[in-house]
């Protein structure tokens, strides 16, 4: 006889504003304030399982009408949230910047960026009721840490807008603050490696970073990601400048015919989270050689299953997989441990914004130690919700309306600042 898994009884989504700092991107700067949802998925055996996702209104929309279809499903059945709400797809919009430069924004990546909260929750909840961590139930780990790297960023010192958490990271526009920031980070983590968020300053000008951060930490691989800002002839320029200290260059330019001459040209290692964000995207890159290492993301790409899968993908093509991260808070970054735990050949460091959040809904907030989060052995996710945390953020969610989109723009927009000008 089957073991009869207990039931959804109730999803409950609470949107919240996160502070985020004043980083620079190709788009512009991060806004004071980042949408994110968190789930909290009920059952009736007494257990609730937690998720986390993007919280734009767009999410929060899908979230509120997917979410009825979960009551009453069984947390033993796993694979069959995947196909809640399938239909075709259809382009939202084409502009990377406004889904956070992680490719063109369709309906279904907005679906499964939602199922994926969903599926991260029941898995925490099955995990949970059975005693065993989720690594566990995707057929347990194969490391004991998941190494992340330093994401460091231009930055403003402060926000244009007055905001009431300034951070205490200081500007980052030159060579000397880029590496102080990475002073930083190595403090804060331990780090074995840095990413550079690139397409902000002139190429020559971020060459002039990547040189310093060489200078100051021999031997530490080195990561750029203009988030496809460049031409092909200045992203072979940047390749014969600073190919030699970087591990990979991501996403410098943003057609695939491009970026497949320039790694027949040069060699370098290409990543992505930009031009295979959707597994019909895989096929095209990988026939042209386009991209080396795919920077999965368990939120858009439908979840940890679903990661797994596009592992699987990777091994095939001898490509490698790693992974992409956007702001977020614990719950996200306790998921991608997870499923990063259980990923044979994850050869790089994945990315985490995680530093950059000075606030969680965690009741314990995560630690790097040497540049690594450990594996946890607890059941479930490993993480518990601090619910006063849970409800501050939420009150600001709801004091501050202008904030229910992620916008990088807006700021460059209000201060009457052209991109190339910051
Ligand atoms: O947070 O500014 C940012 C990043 O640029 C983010 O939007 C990207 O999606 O981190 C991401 C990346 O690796 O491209
Ligand atoms: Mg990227």
């Amino acid at each position: 006889m089957s073991r009869a898994f207990p039931r959804i009884t109730e999803v409950r989504l609470t949107p919240i504003l996160i502070a985020d700092p004043p980083l620079l991107n190709r788009s512009g700067v991060h806004q004071p304030y980042t949408p994110r949802l968190i789930v909290e998925v009920e059952t009736d055996g007494g257990v609730t399982g937690l998720g986390e996702t993007y919280g734009d209104t767009v999410y929060l929309d899908r979230a509120r009408e997917l979410s009825r279809d979960l009551i009453g499903r069984s947390i033993g059945a796993v694979n069959a949230i995947a196909s809640i709400g399938r239909s075709a797809s259809t382009l939202l919009d084409a502009e990377p910047a406004a889904s956070g430069l992680r490719g063109a924004l369709t309906t279904d990546k907005v679906r499964l960026s939602v199922l994926s909260a969903f599926e991260v929750a029941v898995f925490d909840a099955l995990g949970r009721h059975l005693g065993v961590p989720v690594h566990t139930l995707l057929g347990g780990k194969v490391r004991d840490a998941v190494d992340y790297s330093g994401y460091l960023f231009y930055k403003w010192a402060e926000h244009p807008v007055a905001v009431a958490e300034p951070d205490d990271w200081g500007p980052a526009l030159d060579p000397d603050g880029v590496v102080r920031q990475a002073r930083k980070f190595l403090a804060h983590g331990g780090f074995g490696s840095l990413k550079l968020k690139g397409g902000v300053m002139p190429p020559e000008e971020e060459i002039a970073a990547v040189r310093a951060l060489a200078a100051e930490f021999p031997g530490l691989p080195l990561r750029l990601d203009p988030n496809g800002a460049w031409s092909l002839e200045t992203s072979l320029h940047v390749a014969e400048q600073v190919g030699g200290v970087l591990e990979y260059l991501e996403d410098p330019t943003t057609a695939l015919d491009d970026l497949a001459e320039l790694h027949r040209r040069t060699g370098i290692p290409l990543a992505t989270n930009m031009v295979v964000t959707a597994m019909d995207e895989v096929r095209p890159a990988f026939d042209r050689d386009a991209v080396q290492i795919v920077l999965s993301d368990h939120h858009f790409w439908g979840g940890l299953l679903a990661t797994r899968d596009l592992a699987a993908v990777c091994r095939a093509y001898g490509r490698s997989l790693s992974m992409h991260s956007n702001t977020h808070l614990g719950i996200s970054l306790a998921a991608m441990t997870q499923v990063a735990a259980t990923v044979e050949g994850l050869d790089y460091a994945c990315d985490t914004h995680y530093p950059w959040q000075a606030e969680d809904v965690l009741t314990e907030r995560l630690v790097f130690r040497a540049g690594a989060i450990a594996v946890p052995e607890t059941p479930g996710l490993g993480v518990g919700l601090d619910r006063d945390a849970l409800a501050r953020l939420h009150e600001r969610w709801k004091a501050m309306p202008h904030y229910r989109v992620r916008d990088d723009v807006a700021a460059l927009r209000r201060a009457g600042i052209r991109s190339s000008a910051r």
